[in-house]
């Protein structure tokens, strides 16, 4: 099967390095990268986009590789500054980093939309496949947890680095959040979908939670893929593990993953170290690679494997 346009559903870290290793083998008006934007918030005035930002980075080639997010070589002196009036930031914004959100920040308020301004941004940096968000509404993840009740996203995840127990996820303001043109446009085009070996419930599920995102990425029969975040039990990166046992999913497994997009996903790239538990679901067809990027040539040849494994469908 010919697959022209290839849409790739991604959040922070692991969903850029995929979506860098998607862009390194397509040319670039045949890649779309619809980045999760429930982790946005408003801080000392900036709006922050960490996933787009994690992925616009990545992409551009100038993110610091040793956290996965933030820029390489940035420094902190603006947090230093509020220290002499008696601030605690917990947030760790780098210096250069804040051109980012202060460009963004005075585009949102003169009326750009965020899909406007993301482009823009994009652009000056070379990035030349589309980088759009989830949603032009702002749609905050929120989490539930039992020794602080709700918290913003991310006060649990940075603040609290995750440590809270959670007992539930709530995708704020969706009912009146919608897909944006762009990537409604994308998804109606699109030959393929990928979706990252990014957190299920933090980076995945905010996505599908926009009215009308389900219907679109599963309107046509084409090949939609996910790619397992857990390896042999274990998150490759963040809470992904912690929070299947605390929402009570069960075994933690590229398994579990696996049954959590049923119904979403006709296809599904687990790691081979979890080759002696292999996985078996209706409707689904099944692949295993080494899905380790820890090189930016492996993130090219994980993106190779999988569309020239979904070409063969
Ligand atoms: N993650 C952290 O763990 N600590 C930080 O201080 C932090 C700062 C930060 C600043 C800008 C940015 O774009 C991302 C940043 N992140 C930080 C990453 C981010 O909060 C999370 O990794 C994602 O939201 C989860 O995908």
């Amino acid at each position: 099967m010919a697959l022209e346009n290839i849409v790739a559903l991604v959040g922070g870290v692991g969903g850029a390095k995929l979506a860098h290793g998607l862009a390194q083998i397509l040319p670039p008006e045949r890649l779309t990268v619809i980045v999760n934007t429930g982790d946005d918030f408003w801080h000392y005035g900036l709006k922050i986009c960490p996933d787009l930002d994690t992925v616009m980075y990545t992409l551009a080639g100038i993110v610091d590789r040793t956290n996965g997010w933030g820029l390489a070589g940035d420094t902190r002196a603006m947090l230093g500054a509020m220290g002499r009036f008696g601030e605690t930031p917990w947030f760790g914004l780098g210096d250069q980093d804040i051109a980012t959100h202060l460009l963004r920040s005075q585009a949102l308020r003169s009326g750009e939309t965020l899909t406007q301004v993301t482009q823009r941004l994009a652009r000056a940096l070379g990035i030349k496949p589309a980088l759009l968000p989830m949603t032009d509404a702002e749609m905050p993840t929120m989490i539930e947890t039992v020794e602080y009740g709700e918290l913003e996203f991310q006060v649990y995840f940075v603040k609290h680095r995750w440590q809270p127990t959670v007992r539930a996820i709530r995708y704020a303001n969706a009912e009146s959040a919608a897909v944006s043109a762009a990537a409604a446009t994308a998804l109606e085009r699109a030959d393929a979908i990928v979706i990252a070996p990014s957190n299920p419930w933090l980076s995945i599920a905010p996505i599908l939670a926009v009215p009308g995102m389900r219907d679109l990425l599963c309107r046509r029969d084409i090949p939609r893929v996910a790619v397992s975040p857990i390896i042999d039990g274990k998150a490759v990166k963040g809470p992904a593990a912690k929070l299947m046992s605390e929402l009570g999913y069960g075994e933690v497994s590229a398994r579990t993953v696996a049954a959590y997009y049923r119904g979403l996903i006709n296809g599904y790239v687990y790691d081979e170290r979890d080759a002696g538990q292999p996985i078996h679901e209706e409707d689904m067809q099944m692949v295993m690679f080494d899905t380790i990027m820890t090189t930016e040539g492996h993130r090219a040849v994980l993106a190779e494997k999988i569309l020239h494994w979904i070409g063969s469908w």
